[in-house]
């Protein structure tokens, strides 16, 4: 998947041809930077099945990719999917080496993930202007991916402007505004302490003012109490319906692929505070625990959109599960990982 596909409200004739030009080239080595990215998590899946894979397909192996992927964080009710689907078709199709069973079991995990619609794990930009919020707890991620995300968008013709409504401390604000300086867009800030919901306010008056098409909202990820924040949130909200029917267009919650379990259980509390319409999963390429997206999806039921590998700007791709499948799961050669 293409960046501008990710987004909709990005129309393909409005991409700059050079983007366009850069993005198949990208594309070309993609899959092997992911697997590389991705490392940690399909060496994990490799020494969990090493031992029973040279053996044959038989019940060893089978149980060992039942610990396997428990270890990586599928949660057991997946994992019980999988592997059921896995035996099924291994015995259908009379599968008894290593090659087509790794092919398999790619295939099953990505079928797994696969979205119902694959227009509901895309972005939408198409009103103008549209409004993102990102919210999450402290030091998952939100206000990298903002920086990311913003650069993306500026690079496919876009014009975003981001809002520092983490007022909590003030780094936070800093911290936005040096990733607004690197992608060369427009911030709106105020001192610590203000009222996040002013500082909405003014961002998407601002917005209407300045002719940016999407704005980008940094919120807080920790207050004196959970209680707090979620009220916050829901306030922030508030004043974003109020000022722009309609908005905000998503509401993407941002979660640390190593908090594992945990980090389901905060996204409970977030998408019952604010309406979730997306997922973005970071720091994917800091664990072993890469199943954690089985979870996601078979217990929340919100899609992930976007990925996380890394610190830099270009390290946030767009979620595609099957190519997120073989990079772990699937075989091929292990030079370069
Ligand atoms: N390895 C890795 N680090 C990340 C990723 N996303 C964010 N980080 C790092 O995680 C830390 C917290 O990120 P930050 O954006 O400040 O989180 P926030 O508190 O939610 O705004 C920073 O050091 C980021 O560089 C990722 O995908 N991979
Ligand atoms: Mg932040």
């Amino acid at each position: 998947m293409e960046w501008h596909e990710v987004f909709k409200g990005v129309a393909e004739a409005d991409v700059p041809p050079a983007v366009l030009e850069e993005e198949r080239e990208e594309r070309k080595s993609l899959f092997r930077r992911l697997r590389r990215n991705l490392g940690k998590a399909r060496h994990a899946v490799r020494d969990g099945l090493r031992s029973a894979l040279y053996v044959g397909v038989d019940r060893r192996l089978f149980e060992q990719v039942e610990e396997t992927l428990i270890a990586a964080d599928v949660g057991v009710d997946g994992t019980i999917k999988i592997v059921d689907e896995l035996e099924r078709r291994c015995t259908a199709k009379k599968i008894e080496s290593r090659e087509p069973f790794l092919e398999e079991l790619a295939t099953v995990v990505a079928q797994t993930l696969a979205p119902d619609d694959p227009d509901e794990q895309r972005i939408d930009v198409s009103a103008d202007p549209s409004v993102i919020l990102v919210v999450g707890v402290n030091g998952t991620g939100k206000t990298t991916t903002i920086g990311k995300l913003a650069h993306r968008l500026k690079q496919l013709g876009k014009t975003p402007l981001v809002v520092a409504a983490d007022t909590f401390r003030a780094a936070a604000v800093e911290q936005l505004a040096e990733w607004a300086g690197r992608v060369g867009c427009e911030i709106v800030k105020q001192d610590e302490g203000s009222d996040p919901a002013a500082v909405v306010y003014d961002g998407l008056a601002a917005a209407r003012s300045r002719g940016a098409d999407v704005v980008i909202i940094d919120t807080a990820g920790r207050l004196h109490t959970q209680v707090n924040l979620m009220r916050e949130l829901e306030k922030v909200r508030r004043v974003i319906e109020r000022q722009m029917p309609g908005a905000p267009h998503e509401t993407l919650l941002v979660l640390d692929a190593t908090t594992g379990q945990n980090g389901l259980r905060q996204a409970q509390e977030f998408k019952q505070a604010v309406d979730v319409t997306g997922i973005v999963l970071t720091k994917l390429d800091g664990t072993a625990k890469g199943g954690i997206v089985v979870a996601i999806r078979e217990t929340l039921g919100i899609p992930i959109k976007l990925i996380g590998v890394g610190e830099k700007l270009e390290d946030l791709r767009p979620f595609e599960p099957e190519a997120f499948a073989r990079a772990i799961f699937g075989d091929g050669e292990e030079e370069g990982d």
